[in-house]
């Protein structure tokens, strides 16, 4: 009897694990499985009062949405100012067989010489004739890692370990310079009259969960504090931060024109690239590169990764608010589409990948389709159609799209339609 009953329990509980783990694990790519969903509205205010003119969204809603983004989903980024002081490591001529001055530059973080550090590689290109204007973004391994250029210095905090790459026991490598270079077409970049800022997203808050003890995060913890509250920042709420301190550089670097930076993120960078782009509109252009779940994709969809699923593989991307949201969608305040209005009136770019569902393409699109009445406000057109374009035909409004072949990746098919999204912008 007492077998039977444990062999019984020991089934129920096995049914419940199977259970629990489908409604975890198990991604729907089925259109049709879709919920019938109600996206939060953009153009009405927390008080009911519709949204019909730039300054109304400019004065009171665009602060509202920005609330609720930081509330329910990547946390608050602490008030206090943290002393950064710039310190250019080297200017060299000559890089990238003579387009390009080489330039590094440590961002050193609070007062501490032990504390964080972020290091920027700026590459300016040399054919010009005034301040160049520049795409900013992160990379995942490294500065040494998204070009073959010896004079990188290699990265210096933990970096994801991958053999692939030669980066092991969790240290940049000489073995690994370059191997990113397929999404850095940095010569093709800096040939079009760019200069390319980049830095390693890992120097604000490496990329596992912690318990955020190292990263920036301890340098604004109240007295007593261990770690952020359920409504403060994680990891991509630190990457955001980390690329505004980059561009607190370009402002006083005088070859860069600060007012045309365009600034660039895939996948979880995309999602922090959107949020820094939210944050701060000194970016004059945010692009968004397969950005996915908690970036460009809207969750009401539960297509491919789900809130449940981010928030369980990477609990300290977002804060511990969005985990209220797990299985539970149609009650988050927001959705993806008010994040891509937070960036209007500057030009916003969505770039999905044909092979990408489990970053739904069609949530992505549907995200800036559902933005534009924001910029219609401002006579500024979005995406004006609801249905997707083909594969290789981008749209280059004030908010860009394109869907191409393949999977999950940057490359310099995404990077040339950026380029030219940025030159009908920013020249
Ligand atoms: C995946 C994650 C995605 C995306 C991706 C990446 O594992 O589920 O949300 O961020 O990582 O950053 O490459």
């Amino acid at each position: 009897m007492k077998y039977q009953r444990s062999a019984g329990a020991l089934l129920f509980l096995f049914i419940i694990t199977l259970t629990g783990l489908a409604q975890v694990t198990a991604p729907n790519y089925d259109e049709s499985k879709i919920p019938a969903y109600t996206l939060p509205a953009l153009l009405s205010t927390q008080q009911g009062t519709p949204v019909t003119t730039a300054r109304q969204w400019e004065t009171v809603r665009r602060q509202e949405v920005f609330q609720l983004f930081e509330q329910h989903v990547y946390g608050k980024t602490p008030d206090q100012k943290i002393p950064v002081r710039f310190e250019v490591t080297s200017t060299t001529a000559g890089a990238l067989n003579g387009l390009a001055i080489r330039k590094e530059i440590t961002v050193h973080i609070g007062k501490d010489a032990n504390g964080p550090k972020i290091y920027i590689l700026l590459y300016v290109p040399v054919n010009r004739t005034s301040p160049a204007p520049a795409f900013a973004g992160m990379n995942f391994y490294g500065n040494h890692t998204v070009w073959n250029d010896p004079g990188i210095s290699l990265a210096h905090g933990w970096i994801s370990n991958n053999e692939g790459f030669r980066i092991t026991e969790n240290k940049a490598t000489e073995g690994s310079r370059g191997v990113r270079s397929s999404r850095w077409p940095v010569d093709k970049i800096l040939a079009r009259g760019y200069a390319l800022a980049t830095i390693y997203y890992g120097d604000t808050d490496p990329d596992f969960d912690d318990g955020f003890q190292n990263g920036i995060q301890p340098l604004f913890y109240k007295k007593g504090q261990s770690k952020p509250a359920p409504d403060e920042w994680g990891s991509i709420g630190a990457w955001a931060w980390g690329m505004s301190r980059a561009m607190d550089y370009l402002e006083q670097d005088q070859d860069i024109d600060a007012s045309r930076v365009a600034l660039m993120g895939h996948s979880r960078i995309g999602k922090a690239a959107l949020w820094a782009g939210a944050s701060d509109d000194r970016f004059a252009v945010v692009i968004s590169n397969n950005s996915g779940c908690g970036g460009a994709a809207l969750s009401r969809r539960q297509y491919g990764e789900t809130v449940a699923v981010i928030n369980n593989a990477f609990p300290h991307w977002f804060s511990d608010n969005f985990t209220q949201y797990n299985h539970n969608e149609s009650k988050l305040p927001v959705d993806s589409h008010m994040l891509i209005a937070l960036m209007a009136p500057r030009p916003v770019y969505i770039a999905s990948a044909e092979e990408d569902r489990w970053a739904d393409p069609k949530g992505e699109f549907l995200s800036g389709v559902h933005a534009s009445p924001v910029y219609k406000l401002y006579n500024l057109i979005g995406l004006e159609n609801m249905e997707m374009p083909g594969i290789h035909q981008p749209i280059l409004n004030t908010i860009g799209y394109h869907i191409r072949a393949g999977k999950h990746d940057v490359t310099t098919y995404d990077w040339e339609r950026y380029m030219d999204f940025t030159d009908k912008f920013m020249r």
